[in-house]
């Protein structure tokens, strides 16, 4: 679920274009999102069919077909509760293989046991089925779907078996206990540890797929930094997650998307913070921070602090930028709270009147030029429209502030978010510069206060803002700079050491990383809190610049250049599941460093985005797009000219070969 779901939704279209027909697919079967998302059929391959009968007429029930999303992959499903009665005796075969029991009472470990099983059954009646006439490569995603590569492995199936580790369990049960991880990497008792935290058989299961693996691989340098010393293993190969960049490609049209978007959630801010309207919605800028609830490791700890402190900051300089930061995070909820359902009824019934007054208001002017004459203004509107908009200006008093939160939360006085917003006092006050807004449910566009999915929520923000300590690699800054969104990361994400490694200034391109690994807290919060002061300190024309700059970075993350490490490991896998047949000469992984993109030479030499480009700048420079898009094409232009694309014929296609070293077959 989550990131992996991307991982593998994504990487769909570029695998199919590798092994056509070949590749499928195997995963869980869930009625309502096969229902939805999935087209079934036979299969026409007649060993698939065959190993799939097998298990159907041995009571499981296994579905087959393609999956409707780009690339149409063939997909295997597995009803997990269809073979529910065999956990005992998988359980027994479980241990025989490699003496892990598993406790009653885990049902998402039995669940994995289940369709680890049915997994490696699958495969046994496949490869009888080929006869080792063609060879099978298998990639397991994370330690829930491991126990299908250490049962086939036990089986000694001809298969050649990839690892995917997304994460580490460890890794994310200790940060997240607040120990200081990453100084201490090589100090942790690592089974007593799990122990402790009662997941000892998980981490079985993960540590024994890990080993039992022909190739293990993570998803960035970091996260193969934990998992020698998590799960005693050097990855192989790091395959670095990528996205389906086309799919958010927009063109030139991504500024006007962000306008608009921006629009909607302006219209959602007037509702919100109905009666207290004191501040420019033109000067009002929207952060956001959505993932996961984890609150310190993906560091909405830290945030909040910083966010404290850029209130004084923004009030001591009396600055008049106002920030406005949403927190997307699920938590438990007992539906919209009053309060906010009122903020936008208001708002709406505002609407109303202004429309209601504006008729009657047109339909007096209109019929007073048909007769040749001007108006008296001062009589145009009579008592009533007088009556009606005191009404309505009356109902938009209120007695409360508008709320840090749009649901009743169920945990309302432990929730960590509210409870460090109540430490730190940010309530929403007329005179706070930095507003907050906990929205803790995914976006929705049929949302009633809301009406937005979540990238177009994206779109119309100006910056993400992730602060994670822990995060193998991180999508949400990344689905920030695909849409040309600006994000804050940090150097302990796969993301963030990624950009480190391939964009020379990083913050001209709008990804600011802090740096939460050779710092401390404090420290980090600081420079966390000038990132974000300095942004607020840009003009409109440097916001544009820099959003146009972001979006440049896109191709980076793409597939069509990450899929290579993908690719990688499998010829890896092949050579040593079957040295016979196939060969790699030399055996090196593809490089993630070597391409980077360049400083762009349109930013000043000094750290200097609060000055103008030029020395006659004036405030009313800002509001003039034209002039803006027309400097920016120009730099535009200079920078493409400087930088040489990753999908450079030479890189890919003959630079392929050679960084991945030759494969024979
Ligand atoms: C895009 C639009 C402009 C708009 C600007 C607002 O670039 O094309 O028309 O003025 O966004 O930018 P801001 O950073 O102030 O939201
Ligand atoms: C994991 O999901 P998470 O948010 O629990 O896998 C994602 C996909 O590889 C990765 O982006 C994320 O950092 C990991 O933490």
């Amino acid at each position: 679920v989550g990131g992996i779901c991307t991982v593998i939704q994504t990487k769909a279209k570029i695998t199919v274009d590798e092994w056509g027909e070949n590749y499928v697919m195997i995963g869980p079967y869930f009625e309502h999102n096969v229902k939805t998302q999935v087209e079934m059929f036979t299969p026409q391959n007649p060993a698939i069919k065959k190993a799939m009968d097998i298990l159907i007429l041995n009571g499981c029930q296994v579905y087959f077909g393609r999956w409707l999303i780009e690339g149409n992959p063939y997909v295997l499903l597995f009803d997990i509760h269809s073979a529910a009665w065999k956990l005992d005796k998988w359980k027994g075969e479980f241990w025989n293989a490699c003496g892990v029991g598993l406790p009653s009472g885990d049902r998402e470990t039995n669940d994995a046991l289940i369709f680890g099983s049915l997994t490696a059954w699958f495969i046994e009646q496949l490869t009888d089925e080929l006869q080792g006439k063609k060879n099978i490569i298998v990639n397991f995603h994370e330690w829930l779907a491991g126990t299908g590569l250490i049962l086939s492995r036990f089986k000694k199936l001809p298969i050649a078996t990839i690892f995917t580790t997304h994460a580490t369990l460890l890794g994310r049960y200790l940060c997240a206990a607040n120990i200081d991880f990453y100084n201490n990497l090589d100090k942790f008792n690592v089974d007593k540890e799990a122990g402790e935290r009662q997941i000892y058989h998980r981490y079985c299961i993960e540590r024994a797929s890990v080993h039992c693996a022909h190739v293990f691989t993570t998803v960035s340098q970091i996260t193969a930094i934990e998992a020698e010393h998590m799960l005693k293993r050097k990855a192989d190969v790091v395959t670095p997650n990528g996205l389906n960049v086309k799919k958010f490609s927009a063109m030139h049209e991504f500024q006007n998307l962000h306008s608009m978007y921006k629009a909607r959630i302006q219209e959602f801010v007037r509702g919100h913070f109905y009666g207290h309207l004191d501040f420019n919605l033109e000067k009002t800028l929207f952060f956001f921070i959505a993932g996961r609830y984890e609150f310190s490791n993906k560091g909405v700890d830290i945030f909040l602090e910083a966010l404290s402190r850029l209130n004084f900051l923004l009030q001591v300089h009396k600055n008049d930028v106002t920030v406005i930061v949403f927190f997307i995070m699920p938590a438990k909820t007992n539906n919209f709270n009053v309060e906010t359902l009122k903020g936008q009824a208001v708002r709406k019934q505002l609407w109303d009147t202004a429309h209601t007054v504006k008729e009657k208001f047109g339909k007096k002017l209109y019929e007073a030029l048909l007769k040749g004459e001007i108006p008296d203004m001062s009589k145009i509107l009579d008592r009533d429209d007088l009556t009606i908009m005191k009404r309505a200006i009356y109902a938009t008093q209120r007695q409360t502030l508008p709320p840090v939160t749009t649901h009743n939360m169920s945990d309302d006085s432990t929730d960590p978010i509210l409870s460090n917003i109540r430490r730190i006092g940010l309530f929403n006050n007329r005179t706070d510069r930095i507003k907050v807004v906990l929205h803790p449910e995914f976006l929705s566009s049929t949302s009633p206060l809301l009406p937005l999915d979540y990238e177009e929520f994206i779109r119309g923000c100006h910056l993400g803002v992730f602060p994670s300590y822990y995060e193998p690699w991180g999508y949400t800054p990344a689905e920030c700079t695909v849409m040309g969104i600006p994000s804050v990361t940090t150097n302990l994400s796969g993301f963030g050491c990624f950009m480190q490694d391939h964009v020379a200034d990083p913050d001209a391109y709008g990804i600011y990383i802090v740096d939460r690994r050779f710092r401390s807290l404090d420290e980090s919060c600081n420079q966390l809190t000038q990132f974000m002061y300095r942004f607020c300190q840009q003009t409109r024309r440097q916001r544009i610049i820099q959003r146009n700059r972001t979006e440049r970075l896109s191709e980076l993350l793409d597939w069509r250049y990450l899929g290579r490490y993908y690719m990688h490991a499998r010829h890896l896998g092949l050579s040593r599941a079957f040295p016979n047949k196939f060969k790699m000469e030399p055996i090196a992984p593809p490089r993630t460093e070597g391409f980077r993109y360049p400083r762009p030479p349109s930013v000043p030499p000094s750290p200097s985005v609060s000055l103008h480009s030029s020395p006659h700048h004036s405030e009313g420079e800002d509001e003039d797009d034209d002039d803006e898009r027309y400097d920016e094409d120009e730099e535009a232009e200079k920078d493409r000219k400087n930088i040489k694309s990753p999908f450079a014929p030479e890189l890919v296609l003959e630079g392929e070969r050679k960084q991945h070293g030759e494969y024979k077959n």
